[in-house]
């Protein structure tokens, strides 16, 4: 897609569709629902790299991780297109003239790398037939629900999300896309005993960015020199990141995504959640959290 091609959209000013349908008690997108059938048949090949998330726990910083990695630190080969483009967004379906995830993804050579934010048992099972490896980075919810308000504040693709009051209410209550954050994070926690799968975290990444892209070159079965490794730490962190045209989400049209209202790119801190909870509303989310998180082994860290 060409610049001249995505102005054409910024001049169509028409507001963008924000309704919501539910598949299997799920709440997403019209467009993804009434693309579901071809979603759900998506042929996954056994040399995908598919990197799975809740909403914003830090997939496109894993994405750039990623392909920094795959084209070993040549940052010009990082900068061919923008991350959308890169890497699909496999349910993700944009206004036309722009590609949506699935034709992107089924054009694409192989290897490929994919982006989701389905929840475990919404994944198309050729994934698991075809034992795909899966990268899944999770991120505490406190911040991941204010990173995810933001968004959706200047995300003009999302359903608005009112007061950050209501917006918490709906997330603790899974009423936001992609549906419970609690039963996302645990059922792909689960997931990883039976599949190739590398749980991340993004507060992890944040403290020892070294340590988890040494984990992730691991499960990549890539060696790349001390040289590299450090290339990829520093062209991969937050300042960085923002400038980067290709991964900081700017290039789409102020329609689509303002960043006037919130950048993509805003704060990248883990305990930001700190500058937005009022004491009653931690209190209650905690609370109602002690109950959703119960008898998991998973745990998360809210600050580091
Ligand atoms: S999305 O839209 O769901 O794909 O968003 P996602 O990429 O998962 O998450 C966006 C949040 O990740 C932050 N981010 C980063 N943090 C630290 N380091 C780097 N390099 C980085 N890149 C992106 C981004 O700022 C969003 O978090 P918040 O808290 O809103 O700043």
């Amino acid at each position: 897609m060409s610049l001249e091609k995505m102005n054409y959209l910024q001049l169509n000013e028409e507001p963008l569709n924000t309704e919501t349908k539910e598949i299997n008690g799920i709440l997403m997108t019209k467009t993804i629902s009434d693309n579901w059938d071809k979603i759900w048949n998506f042929q996954a090949k056994p040399d995908d790299l598919l990197i799975a998330t809740y909403a914003k726990a830090g997939t496109t910083w894993t994405q750039e991780i990623v392909d920094m990695i795959q084209n070993e630190g040549d940052i010009k080969k990082c900068q061919r297109a923008n991350t959308f483009d890169r890497h699909p967004f496999l349910e993700w379906v944009l206004p036309p003239p722009l590609n949506s995830g699935l034709d992107l993804a089924i054009k694409m050579p192989s290897p490929r790398t994919l982006k989701t934010h389905l929840p475990v048992q919404m994944l198309p099972p050729s994934f698991w037939e075809q034992n795909s490896k899966i990268i899944y980075v999770a991120r505490n919810a406190k911040d991941s629900l204010v990173s995810y308000y933001h968004f959706s504040r200047m995300n003009k693709m999302l359903p608005d999300p009112g007061t950050l009051e209501e917006f918490i209410e709906e997330f603790m209550n899974g009423r936001v896309l992609w549906g419970s954050w609690y039963d996302h994070v645990k059922g792909w926690w689960d997931a990883k005993e039976k599949h190739p799968i590398l749980y991340l975290f993004y507060e992890d990444m944040k403290e020892d960015p070294k340590q988890e892209i040494q984990k992730i070159l691991k499960f990549l079965e890539k060696d790349l020199s001390e040289e590299i490794l450090n290339k990829i730490i520093y062209h991969t962190s937050f300042d960085i990141m923002k400038e980067n045209p290709m991964a900081n989400y700017t290039t789409l049209p102020s329609s689509i995504l303002d960043h006037s209202i919130s950048p993509f790119m805003r704060k990248g801190m883990p305990g930001d959640w700190k500058n937005h909870f009022t004491v009653a509303q931690n209190e209650k989310f905690d609370e109602d959290y002690k109950k959703k998180m119960a008898g998991t082994t998973l745990t998360f860290r809210t600050e580091i």
